[in-house]
């Protein structure tokens, strides 16, 4: 029912390869490993071969992969999240390359469950767990982890972001991809309805969950979503709060790990329609203090289900990026928004991420861990290494995109949210399209420029100044502990972490002392 980060591998031939933020074996220890759990496990199981393809079929950057299975889920799954059968099959023979993957749901023991990533090899290999994240082979295995891999000696970047189309009134549409961790409302927001108060804006969805970036020969960030469709979180879906999302999944959609209803209707907490009879483990659901459905429950529907999917989604050469916003769980600390001052100042940003951890990994849920760039689970070789590939995209191009870092989760006192979330983000995202084409100034503070008072239009919004002065507020005392937390964290990599990350990670150190 989630993702389990503590049998993840990334197998890489030198330990430092694969860096602090993977669990390493040797190549030949894992293959040995897991090979003895594959023997004859799929005994008496039919086994199904899976060629697809990641991206639009015929986009130069889309990849191209075989997942063998015993399991019919998978099979189906894959169809609605991949490009796949025939066609992928037809450019496996032109391209000559692709990811090999092998997965078994094998005996659904924890003590035989293990996902194995051989990025030198271009292979996977996992045994004994049949959700999502662990057994659709072309989602986090390939397009993250693998993918991550490769983009680094080709000079791309594969990531944990939407892709959004943010269409003002005028018909102008800005694409903006943002990473936030698992479980932090990035189908939400991919799939925004605007506000009442928003006539004419249009939000257009490209991606929820990856988005693989390019530079093209102009020197502009493109992005494509290698998915096909979108395996999103059920709970909390319902008609305000992603009335798309709710519309989308009436149909021709797999429900995993949901509760039911007499009629045996799919039933989820916030869904505010119907009444549970039987829990996610098929339990007669008596327990009310227990969620019915599990808070990691899913659903997987085809990307061409979604009223919002915009037509470039297919668009072999991608869209262009106006810019990039990092995002995290966070109570406290972080403002609502605000935007790093250029590119390497933006990799520090994204490198602080942090975020309170959800039910979409195995574990504690609510505890703040580092997940750099949203990335923590996903990046297939060494964290060190990979912000140095992201430092150095602005010596190959003077036009990419600005970075933001929002924040939806502030709190008060009790716990309440400040920010009211969902459709009213769109403000917030116009904020940032605004910075991007020059149109308003903002306030220089240590950590970065922020709105000024006005800037975040709060029109019919029931929210009061105080609020939003709390919202865009920074402080001094608790960022200075911040930034010693994130330089303790960035040290733990050691010599290989690049010189100009420590530096941006000085610079601002050294702002707050001026501001202090
Ligand atoms: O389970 S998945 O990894 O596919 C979803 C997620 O955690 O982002
Ligand atoms: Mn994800």
């Amino acid at each position: 029912m989630a993702r389990v980060e503590h049998l993840t591998f990334v197998c890489t031939d030198d330990k430092d390869d694969a860096g602090p933020n993977n669990n390493w074996m040797a190549p030949a220890d894992a293959h040995q490993k897991i090979d003895a759990l594959f023997d004859g496990c799929m005994r008496g199981r039919t086994m199904f071969v899976i060629p697809y393809c990641m991206g639009p079929i015929d986009s130069p950057y889309a990849r191209m992969g075989v997942e063998i299975t015993d399991s019919a889920y998978v099979v189906a799954n894959m169809r609605m999240m991949t490009r796949m059968g025939s066609a992928a099959l037809q450019r496996i023979e032109k391209d000559g390359i692709f990811v090999k993957g092998l997965h078994s749901t094998g005996d659904l023991d924890p003590e035989r469950r293990f996902i194995m990533h051989f990025p030198e090899e271009l292979s996977i290999k996992s045994i004994g767990s049949g959700y999502g994240g662990n057994a659709l082979l072309g989602k986090k295995c390939h397009a993250l982890r693998i993918a991550s891999y490769q983009a680094r000696s080709e000079g791309w970047l594969a990531e944990h972001m939407l892709i959004v189309g943010i269409e003002n009134p005028q018909g102008d549409v800005h694409y903006i991809a943002c990473a936030f961790p698992s479980a932090c409302g990035k189908t939400n927001l991919a799939m925004l309805i605007p506000p009442e108060s928003h006539a004419g804006w249009k939000v257009w969805t490209l991606g929820d969950d990856i988005a693989w970036l390019h530079l093209d020969d102009d020197g502009l960030l493109r992005a494509v979503n290698p998915e096909a469709g979108y395996f999103g979180v059920v709970p909390g879906t319902n008609e305000k709060t992603n009335k798309n999302a709710f519309d989308m999944i009436r149909s021709n959609t797999i429900y995993t790990n949901v509760a039911t209803t007499e009629d045996n209707e799919p039933w989820w907490e916030d869904k505010n329609v119907g009444t549970p009879k039987t829990d996610w483990q098929g339990r007669n659901y008596e327990d009310n203090s227990k969620p019915a459905a599990h808070p990691n429950s899913r659903f997987t529907v085809s990307a061409k289900n979604n009223a919002s999917y915009s037509e470039l989604a297919e668009a072999p050469e991608g869209v262009p990026i106006s810019a990039l916003v990092f995002g995290g769980r966070r109570k406290e600390l972080a403002p609502l928004v605000y935007e790093a001052k250029n590119w390497s100042h933006g990799v520090l940003v994204g490198a602080g991420v942090a975020s309170e951890t959800t039910a979409a990994n195995v574990g504690e849920v609510g505890i703040v861990r580092r997940d750099p760039m949203a990335m923590k689970p996903f990046c297939g070789y060494n964290f060190a290494d990979y912000w140095d590939h992201w430092l150095s995209f602005a010596q190959r191009s003077s036009k990419l995109p600005r970075i933001f870092h929002v924040n939806w989760f502030r709190q008060d006192k009790n716990g309440k949210f400040l920010w009211p979330g969902f459709g009213e983000n769109l403000r917030v995202m116009r904020w940032i399209i605004d910075r991007c084409e020059n149109q308003v100034s903002a306030r220089e503070t240590p950590i970065g420029f922020l709105p000024n008072a006005d800037d975040i239009d709060t029109t019919d919004l029931d929210i009061s100044a105080d609020t939003m002065a709390a919202l865009l507020s920074v402080n001094v005392e608790q960022w200075q502990a911040e930034m010693t937390s994130v330089g303790e964290y960035l040290d733990t990599y050691g010599d290989r972490l690049p010189a100009a990350l420590k530096k941006e990670h000085a610079i601002v150190v050294e702002n707050l002392q001026k501001a202090s």
